[in-house]
């Protein structure tokens, strides 16, 4: 995938290499043990000493690969991907090869810390965790006495989130517990995917790539996404002839690729797909087998897309009718073997769900489901937990669901209980949205205004509040309200200026953590182990967790002696044990049942009529379209652009800006505008300019990216930067932050996602 937009040249890729011991994207040696490597120099890393190896699971994204970390005397050197990993299949992306920069980041938080001075000032004194954790113990029992366990919130999100979001949460007794990789990233696409197949599409999205001829991937970057295994789907895909159809306002990485690309108005494309559907019945290139066998509601969608012409799409996306027809036609001709791939982040506009119903069905009527290059189901690998008393509340945040354990998000979707107290989640679902796991933008509110009850204490791992959550300003209200407001992170980001307490956790590298027990096409169990002892005064989540449940009178939710116990109690019951998994290569891999002859003629789809529903019964009942309509969405202001935004393959979101080797391959984000649109208002490339929104907001200044790879009506930066915390050394006032941008959100009437893209910005010179 050899793309000069990617922006890092081939020198800046081995100068990261060689300061992380890396040649760039790595394959892995995979030798594990003390080894000796072919010598190019007498001093080399691999030369000072004993060559330990351990096995992980990146944490630089939360795609997870399996990984293999080599120290000498207790330094890391070498990160390669794991052989063994379906995920990493030998390959390392530039942000796990970075993973050493990150851990070495001088700007970590080093100890615990408690707030000295006014909220947001980020004046802090250094404790002993005794004191943190006894402090902490002691404001929470005040918040259940007085108020119920459902007052306390609990964010969480990677690695690791799990004790907090999950266990820590549910023993303490609050449904509030809440992931930003639900709400504000694939809520749509699970809660769609539960509405017409009967179970979410989860972490790992099932497509059989390896057999496929077309991809259809509609405001999904992968390239810009750089989610490791789904570049080397692409790369293989493109490099074997396949067919690839890019629908994107932005000429994206992938588009550079593209057989077909659709320069889509934004917000447009439900109208987009209908009139797909409308050629593949009006032409009837359609899949009658599958539909027959398979589906129901066929004839109701036939019926809803007869007058969804191209012609009619035209109109509204901006897209030549030829252009619908044609790349209509091209992907039947490879069909079934033609996935239209659910994306990942995809809450953009509030109408999302729907949206990606549209999807689905489209790769319905194209017979996509089941059968080799098509989508595939994946299965959960067989582990038992831990045993341990039934939860307070049985339920769990949802999420990304590269998480974990991830099957919880399926069982969960909308299904949480009440609190103990009869308090139900404070998010208003019940009021406002069909179902959907535990919206996290929508517990900020109740911590101002005390409705539906006040949420007073916030337990927040690894999010990053101030720049993953929008209506920024509405969040630092929040957090001055709080009575105890706990951070768990590893970084200065600026939230921590506002918490009364600081925990440092160890980072991925220092740590273990729970297993990782994968949904995929072959189920996966892999470990995390720690490589080195934890750097200052920091400590794993695991144990933060236990110590802290311990001294709330959970105990009994923590009953393990330590985490090694704890994980070898999990792997017997598949057969195994730490020393056991380590000489497997650090995964297990266990039998899945992707396709439709795995099901031995019992019906994998589980919505109450165990067919897929093209038509939903149950959206009906509530009042919402059974068939997905196109709902015209906001025009940008005039002398305003819509703001979108993506992602930078060696940037995570906003928490590896502030990652010496990953700044310095990219350390600030641009404005991508449409050349010509920049210079109607007077600007060329490289001009610098600060951004206001259509509420006022103000961010920036920002370098143009003046391109004929845009739309005029938008702009485009990639999201995470504009870091404003001076602690954060590499970061600080690099670029602008999409975040702040974004004080306006759509909510999604059927799961609480937050559309993001429905804000606007003008351009000003920098004063
Ligand atoms: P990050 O910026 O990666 O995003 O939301 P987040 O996960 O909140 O923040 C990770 C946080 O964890 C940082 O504070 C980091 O310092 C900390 N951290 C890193 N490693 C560790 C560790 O080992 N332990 C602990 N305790 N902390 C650690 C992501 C979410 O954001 C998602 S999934 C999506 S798709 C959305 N994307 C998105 C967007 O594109 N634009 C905007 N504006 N908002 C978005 N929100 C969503
Ligand atoms: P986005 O990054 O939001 O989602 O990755 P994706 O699912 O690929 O994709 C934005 C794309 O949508 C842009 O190309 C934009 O131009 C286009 N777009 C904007 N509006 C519209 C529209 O109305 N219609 C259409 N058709 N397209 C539109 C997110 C994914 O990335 C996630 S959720 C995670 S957890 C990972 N995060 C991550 C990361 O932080 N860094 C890197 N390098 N890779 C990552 N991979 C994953």
């Amino acid at each position: 995938m050899a793309r000069a937009d990617l922006q890092i040249t081939r020198r800046q890729f081995l100068k990261a290499g060689a300061a992380t011991g890396a040649g760039g994207a790595a394959a892995a040696s995979g030798l594990g043990g003390t080894q000796a490597f072919a010598a190019t120099s007498e001093d080399a890393w691999y030369r000072q000493g004993e060559i330990e190896t351990t096995f992980n699971v990146c944490d630089m994204c939360p795609w997870h690969c399996g990984i293999i970390v080599h120290t000498v005397d207790g330094e890391v050197r070498k990160i390669d991907g794991n052989p063994n990993d379906p995920k990493a299949r030998g390959q390392l992306c530039p942000r796990g090869q970075g993973g050493v920069s990150f851990m070495n980041d001088p700007d970590r938080l080093q100890a615990p810390m408690v707030r000295t001075g006014e909220r947001g000032e980020g004046k802090f004194q250094e404790v002993s965790w005794e004191q943190a954790l006894d402090l902490i113990a002691q404001e929470l029992n005040k918040i259940k006495e007085r108020s119920g366990p459902e007052a306390l919130a609990v964010f969480g999100h990677n690695a690791g989130d799990w004790w907090w979001a999950d266990h820590f949460a549910q023993a303490w007794g609050t449904p509030n517990a809440a992931k930003p990789s639900s709400a504000l990233c694939v809520s749509p696409r699970e809660e769609a995917a539960e509405l017409t197949f009967g179970f979410p599409i989860g972490g790992y999205e099932p497509v059989d790539w390896a057999n496929l001829e077309t991809v259809v991937l509609i405001g999904t970057h992968i390239g810009e996404d750089a989610r490791n295994t789904k570049m080397q789907d692409l790369a293989e895909l493109h490099g074997r002839g396949g067919q690839i159809i890019v629908v994107d306002p932005r000429f994206s990485s992938a588009a550079t690729k593209a057989d077909h690309w659709l320069p889509i108005k934004p917000g447009t494309d439900t109208a987009l797909l209908l009139a797909w559907m409308h050629v593949f019945i009006e032409e009837d290139i359609y899949n009658h087998r599958f539909i027959e066998n398979w589906t129901t509601g066929f004839e109701q969608l036939a019926e809803h897309v007869a007058d969804k012409t191209p012609e009619w799409a035209a109109e509204i996306t901006d897209l030549s009718a030829e252009q619908i027809r044609e790349s209509a036609r091209a992907m039947a001709d490879t069909a079934p073997q033609t996935v239209i791939v659910p994306g990942r982040h995809v809450s953009w506009y509030g109408n999302d769900t729907q949206r990606m119903r549209a999807v689905y069905m489209l790769n319905v009527v194209m017979g996509a489901y089941g059968c080799e290059g098509c989508l595939h189901f994946n299965e959960q690998p067989y582990l038992d937990d831990y045993s341990l008393p039934p939860y307070q509340v049985e339920g769990a945040a949802g999420g990304c669901a590269a998480d974990p354990d991830d099957d919880d998000d399926g069982e969960l979707l909308g299904e949480l209980a009440d609190g103990p107290t009869g308090k139900t989640r404070a998010d208003g679902v019940q009021e406002r949205f069909l179902r959907g796991p535990v919206a996290l933008q929508e517990l900020i509110e109740p911590m101002i205004s005390g409705e539906p009850y006040r949420i007073e204490g916030l337990i927040c791992y690894a999010t990053n509040l101030l720049h993953s959550v929008p209506k920024t300003e509405r969040t630092i209200e929040a957090l001055k309200e709080l009575e105890l407001f706990v951070a768990i992170d590893v970084l200065p980001m600026e939230h921590i200026a506002y918490a009364d307490i600081v925990l440092p956790e160890a980072t991925y590298l220092e740590r273990y953590d729970d297993l990782y027990a994968l949904a995929h096409k072959t189920p996966y169990i892999a470990l995390r182990e720690p490589a080195v002892e934890p750097m200052y005064d920091t400590r794993p989540g695991w144990w933060i967790a236990k110590e802290l449940g311990e001294r709330v009178g959970l105990e009994q939710y923590f009953p393990w002696d330590d985490i090694e116990e704890y994980l070898n109690t999990r792997l017997r019951s598949v057969g195994s044990d730490l020393d056991d998994l380590r000489s497997r290569g650090g995964i297990i891999v266990q039998e899945g049942r992707p396709f439709f002859e795995d099901f031995e003629g019992e019906s994998p789809f589980t919505t109450p009529s165990g067919k897929v529903e093209l038509y939903c019964d149950r959206l009906a009942e509530h009042g919402q379209d059974p068939v997905p309509e196109f709902e015209p969405v906001e025009e940008p202001p005039e002398g305003f652009f819509r703001l979108l935004y993506g992602r930078h393959p060696v940037h995570t979101f906003a928490k590896t800006q502030n990652t010496p080797e990953l700044a310095d391959l990219y350390p600030e984000n641009e404005l991508w505008i449409n050349v010509d649109a920049a210079r109607d208002l007077g600007f060329a490339d490289g001009d610098r300019v600060v951004l206001e929104n259509q509420d006022g907001v103000t961010d920036g200044p920002i370098k143009l990216k003046a391109t004929q790879r845009i739309r005029r009506d938008a702009v485009y930066m990639v999201h995470g930067f504009g870091h404003a915390n001076p602690k954060l050394s590499q970061a600080y006032t690099k670029g602008a932050s999409d975040n702040r941008l974004q004080s306006s959100y759509a909510l999604d009437p059927i799961c609480g996602a937050a559309g993001l893209r429905v804000n606007f910005v003008r351009l000003e010179s920098e004063a």
